[in-house]
């Protein structure tokens, strides 16, 4: 287990003795009935740290997932196209601030989570951590690594706690845009020509295994989704997204004359679940733990983007400064 196990269950079960049981009752009925949890009102603790966790790194995985697909910006191939990534690259950013704000009525600072994300205390989504070599991958991005988002999120937005499931909402509208946008790149190169065919199919040669590792590790060793979709902060499990993704997209792939790299993946039509290869957990340990291909690089990004905005952060924060100066 990632989280420890038995004692990660352990902590969480002396977490929640230490509640006062009337309130928690009372919390739990609510959640129960649907209602919503906003920022004022009594939550237990284990349930504020699990919310800044999660959408802490949701925010984050916003901000560098902007990265691999930022770097086609300048290369993207003709005007509309380069238009249509710089829109989506702003919009993933935009999500990060609203997920920052979201995190932050829980009571964690912005800057805390910056810090805690450059110095590598802070997990964001494995994905962003591969390099995009061609425009191919860009569009495998927009496509699919936007639709396993759109999976996650229209389910949690029906979530219990109130400021995350309405950033949820609306970053979902959002990205059912991006979706189109990547699925319009990706039929247009795997009908192109043989060149695009290939370069679209090497893309998914290589992006498939961290997409199946991104809605997180199988069911029997996840850490956190037994409290979390008790108290409906996930609303399904790792497993089932995942299912339900392979479900929704493979069938468009398949349509589209490319392939997969696993012979073991289809759909038992009795069970109505897809079959695949176990993803090698071991390699999504590594890459969410600090060593994939790109973590240290998109970590220096984010470094250099904060050293050179403290200027500009410093302004803001004291406009009557005459002395603030860039990079001091
Ligand atoms: N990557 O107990 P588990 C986007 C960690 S961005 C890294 O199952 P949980 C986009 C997990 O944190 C959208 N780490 O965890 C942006 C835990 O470690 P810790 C990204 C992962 O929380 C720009 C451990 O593994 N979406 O779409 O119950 C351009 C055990 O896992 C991952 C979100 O962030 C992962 N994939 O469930 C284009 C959605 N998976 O913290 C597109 C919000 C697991 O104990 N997050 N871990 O050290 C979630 O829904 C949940 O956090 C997850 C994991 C389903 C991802």
């Amino acid at each position: 287990m990632y989280g420890g196990g038995n004692t990660f269950e352990k902590l969480q079960t002396k977490a929640l003795k230490d509640e006062d049981p009337q309130l928690l009752a009372v919390f739990e009925a609510r959640i129960e009935r649907g209602e919503k949890i906003e920022p004022t009102d009594w939550m237990p603790d284990l349930y504020r740290k699990q919310l800044i966790r999660m959408i802490e790194q949701h925010a984050h995985s916003e901000i560098i997932g902007a990265l691999p697909e930022g770097t086609w910006i300048t290369r993207a191939p003709g005007f509309k196209r380069k238009l249509a990534l710089m829109a989506k690259v702003q919009d993933e950013v935009g999500h990060a601030q609203l997920l920052y704000s979201a995190a932050e009525t829980l009571g964690k600072s912005r800057e805390q989570m910056i810090d805690d994300l450059i110095s590598g205390k802070s997990k964001y989504s494995n994905i962003f951590n591969y390099p995009a070599f061609t425009w191919a991958d860009s569009c495998f991005i927009s496509w699919l690594v936007d639709a396993g988002a759109i999976v996650n999120q229209t389910a949690n937005a029906r979530g219990s706690y109130g400021p995350y499931c309405r950033a949820l909402e609306r970053i979902c509208i959002e990205e059912s845009f991006h979706l189109k946008y990547g699925h319009h790149c990706v039929i247009h190169l795997a009908t192109g020509t043989p060149i695009q065919r290939k370069m679209m199919q090497e893309a998914f040669n290589r992006w498939w295994p961290p997409m199946m590792h991104f809605f997180g590790p199988s069911d029997k060793i996840s850490a956190h989704t037994e409290v979390l979709m008790k108290w409906k902060v996930k609303m399904d499990t790792n497993d089932n997204m995942r299912n339900q993704f392979l479900d929704m997209y493979v069938p468009k792939i398949w349509e589209l004359g490319l392939t997969l790299p696993d012979p073991n993946l289809k759909k038992n039509e009795e069970t109505g679940r897809w079959e695949y290869t176990e993803p090698d957990w071991e390699e999504f340990k590594r890459v969410i733990n600090g060593d994939g291909p790109c973590n240290a690089e998109r970590l220096a990004v984010r470094r250099m983007a904060e050293e050179r905005g403290r200027w500009v952060r410093k302004a803001l924060l004291s406009p009557k400064s005459k002395y603030v100066t860039p990079l001091a």
